[in-house]
C-alpha cells in the first residue's frame, strides 16, 4: 500500500507502532492514505525531509507514560517550525510529518501551502511550487489565509527565504516579480532578494476579511520562498502597535530596507511605511549607526538617494522646495534626530536624512545619531523613480541600541 517513495514514513510508522500500543493499526494506515493523494509534497518528504531522529530516553518507555505532546514546537531539519502533535492530528489536519519529537511520542507536524492553497494552522509556511527546489514558473500564486480565531488581529509574516526577481535598474521598480497581500492593510510592493525580514499585516476584527497573499511572477527567474504565517492574538504581547510595518523587540538589533545588499540589493523605489521598535523598559532614546559595510571600500550601508557609485554626503531635511541637501524624494525620517558626537549638541535637530551618508547633518562624514521621540519609530518613503539624478542606492541599514533613561535626555 506504501509507494515506494513513502518508505521513510512507513518506516516510521512501524517504529511507532510499537511504541504507541493503543494507536497501532489506525496510524500506519492513515498516513499512507493521506500521502498518496499529495503531489509535491511527495517531493519534499521523499527527498530532503529526513526526520531527526533523536536518542530516545529509555526512561520514557513505559506505556502508560502520559504522551507529552500537543503544545510543544519542533523544529524539522529543513528548518521549519512545527508542533509536536499525535501523528493521526497531524494527518487529519494535512500537516506534513517531519520526524519525531517528545522522545517519540509526538510527531512534528508542519504545515506547508503553495498555490491555492487555503491556511487554517498557526504557523504554516507559505512556500513556491517545488520548494525547497526553485521556480521559475510565471503567474499569481496565492494562499488565502483564514483566522484560526476570530481573536486574530495581525499576521506575521516571516520571510525565511526570499528570493523573487528584483526590481529593474533603472528606476528599482518591482515590474517583473512583486508580493502583494489583500484584504489586509496595505503593504509596500516589495521583490528581490529578502530572506530574514519580516512584516505585520492587520487582519481586521472579527472572522470577516480572508487575507491573500499572492507572489506575481513573470519572465525566467529561480526563484524561491518559504514565508512563515503566525496568526498573532488581539491581547497577545507580541502584538505590534498599530500602523507598524516591522516590529522590533529589545535593547538593539538591525533595521533595513526591503532587497538590501551592499553589493547586489537595489532600494525598492515606492516605498512607505514604518518600522516600530518597543521602548523597552526604562530607556528613553535610542542611537542608530549605519551597519558595517564589509563588502565595499566605501561604505554603502546608508544610500538613499543621489550617485551612490561616487562619494555622496548627507542630506537632511524636508520642505517643499527643492533645493541642494534637503530630501524631496526619498527618505528616513526619524524625529528630532541629532549627532552625539557634538559637544555641546547643535540646536537644531532633523528628521529627514536621504543621500549617501547616515549623519544628522549635512556632511561626508558618518556619525552617530539619537532621537529620544518616543515612540522609537522610522519612516520610510521612496517615490517611483531613481533616474536620472538617483543611482544605484542600496537603502538603508541601521544598527539600534537603546539608551537608558540616565543617559541625560
Ligand atoms: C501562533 O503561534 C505562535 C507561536 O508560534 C503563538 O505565539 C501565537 O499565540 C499563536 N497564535 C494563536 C492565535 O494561537
Ligand atoms: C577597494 O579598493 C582597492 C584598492 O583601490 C581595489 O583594488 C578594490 O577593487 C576595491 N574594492 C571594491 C569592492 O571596490
Ligand atoms: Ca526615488
Amino acid at each position: 500500500m506504501c509507494q515506494q517513495q513513502h518508505k521513510l514514513s512507513c518506516g516510521l510508522n512501524i517504529r511507532i507502532v510499537f511504541k504507541f500500543v493503543l494507536f497501532t493499526f489506525t496510524i500506519s494506515q492513515n498516513s499512507c492514505k493521506v500521502q498518496e493523494g499529495s503531489s509535491w509534497k511527495d517531493i519534499i518528504f521523499g527527498s530532503k525531509w529526513m526526520p531527526s531522529v533523536g536518542a530516545r530516553d529509555p526512561r520514557f518507555l513505559p506505556i502508560f507514560s502520559v504522551v507529552p505532546v500537543g503544545t510543544g514546537t519542533c523544529t524539522a531539519s529543513s528548518g521549519e517550525q512545527g508542533n509536536c502533535i499525535p501523528q493521526k492530528e497531524c494527518l487529519l489536519r494535512a500537516g506534513i510529518p517531519a520526524g519525531p519529537c517528545a522522545g517519540g511520542y509526538g510527531l512534528c507536524c508542519v504545515f506547508l501551502q503553495t498555490c491555492g492553497g487555503v491556511i487554517r494552522e498557526n504557523s504554516t509556511y507559505f512556500v513556491n511550487p517545488n520548494h525547497p527546489d526553485v521556480y521559475d514558473g510565471t503567474g499569481s500564486c496565492q494562499v488565502t489565509v483564514q483566522k484560526i480565531h476570530p481573536d486574530v488581529c495581525q499576521l506575521r509574516l516571516d520571510l525565511d527565504m526570499f528570493s523573487i526577481a528584483p526590481p529593474e535598474a533603472l528606476n528599482h521598480v518591482c515590474n517583473q516579480d512583486q508580493l502583494l497581500v489583500s484584504g489586509g492593510t496595505p503593504i509596500p510592493t516589495i521583490c528581490g532578494a529578502s530572506a530574514g525580514d519580516h512584516m505585520y499585516i492587520d487582519a481586521g476584527l472579527g472572522q470577516s476579511n480572508a487575507i491573500v497573499l499572492s507572489v506575481i511572477t513573470s519572465g525566467t527567474f529561480s526563484r524561491i520562498w518559504r514565508i512563515r504565517v503566525t496568526q498573532i492574538h488581539c491581547g497577545s504581547l507580541s502584538r505590534a502597535d498599530q500602523g507598524c510595518l516591522q516590529y522590533y523587540t529589545g535593547i538593539s538589533g538591525r533595521v533595513r530596507s526591503f532587497n538590501f545588499n551592499t553589493v547586489t540589493g537595489r532600494q525598492l523605489s515606492n516605498q512607505d511605511y514604518s518600522i516600530c521598535i518597543r521602548a523597552e523598559r526604562n530607556f528613553c532614546s535610542i542611537q542608530y549607526n549605519a551597519c558595517p559595510d564589509t563588502e565595499n571600500n566605501r561604505s554603502r550601508s546608508f544610500t538613499i538617494s543621489g550617485n551612490s557609485n561616487n562619494p555622496t554626503g548627507s542630506m537632511v531635511g524636508g520642505g517643499t522646495q527643492v533645493t541642494q541637501n534637503t530630501c524631496i524624494n526619498d527618505w528616513l525620517l526619524i524625529g528630532c534626530m541629532r549627532s552625539v558626537d557634538r559637544i555641546p549638541p547643535l540646536a537644531a535637530c532633523e528628521d529627514r536624512v536621504c543621500g549617501g551618508t547616515f549623519s544628522a547633518e549635512v556632511g561626508t562624514i558618518q556619525r552617530t545619531v539619537q532621537s529620544s521621540v518616543r515612540p522609537f519609530r522610522l519612516y520610510f518613503h521612496t517615490d517611483g523613480v531613481e533616474a536620472p539624478t538617483d543611482i544605484d542606492n542600496r537603502g538603508f541599514c541601521l544598527d539600534f541600541v537603546q539608551q537608558p533613561c540616565t543617559n541625560g535626555f
